[in-house]
């Protein structure tokens, strides 16, 4: 049923992206800076933003959710008809590299998220000293994951940095998969 209904979502040229991460990450700025949107006005996200972006003929609707520690039980509540995660990386905070991987693979056990592609911003990526890419692959061990079809950029929602790219292999992703089901 899930499939069907996702099925003629995408015939409607709509997505449901969910963007999730742990707070600070930049997601709000992410979806600001592919909005065209001031990025140097960005106070965090108690509850949560929707907001529709028009992609080479699409409607991707992204949730943008807090990621607060208090705020991250709430997050299943937006799983349903989820077509693509987007999951933020704050490649500065080594500190709590743990905890976001912890995070990541907790979310990728959810039986309502099974069906979605997954994307991984590692993000300020402008920032010296940063963590790299493979860093980022190593620390969340994303070769691990089995389970979904999963992509990593680095990007800067600073600079736009991939953003764009990585937007596009969500739709290319979800357009594929619509000839799975
Ligand atoms: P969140 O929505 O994931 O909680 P925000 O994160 O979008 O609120 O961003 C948190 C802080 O990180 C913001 O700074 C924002 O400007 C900064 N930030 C987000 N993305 C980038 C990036 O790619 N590069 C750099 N250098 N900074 C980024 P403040 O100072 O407002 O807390």
């Amino acid at each position: 049923m899930l499939s069907i209904l996702r099925k003629a979502r995408l015939k409607d040229k709509e997505m449901r992206i969910l963007m999730l991460g742990l707070d600070n990450a930049g997601k709000t700025t992410i979806v600001k800076k592919i909005m065209g949107e001031d990025v140097n006005t960005v106070s965090p996200t108690l509850g949560f933003i929707i907001k529709t972006i028009d992609y080479e003929g699409y409607k991707l609707n992204i949730w943008d959710v807090g990621g607060q520690k208090t705020l991250r039980s709430y997050w299943r509540n937006y799983f349903e008809k989820t077509d693509a995660l987007i999951w933020v990386v704050d490649t500065t905070d080594r500190l709590r590299i743990d905890d976001c991987r912890e995070e990541l693979h907790g979310l990728l056990e959810e039986e309502r998220l099974a069906g979605a592609c997954l994307l991984i911003f590692a993000n300020k990526t402008d920032v010296d000293g940063c963590m790299t890419e493979e860093e980022i692959v190593t620390l969340l061990r994303l070769n691990d994951i089995r389970t979904h079809q999963w992509h990593v950029l680095p990007s800067s929602a600073m600079t736009g940095k991939n953003l764009n790219e990585g937007m596009s292999w969500v739709v290319e992703d979800a357009k594929k998969r619509l000839f799975l089901y």
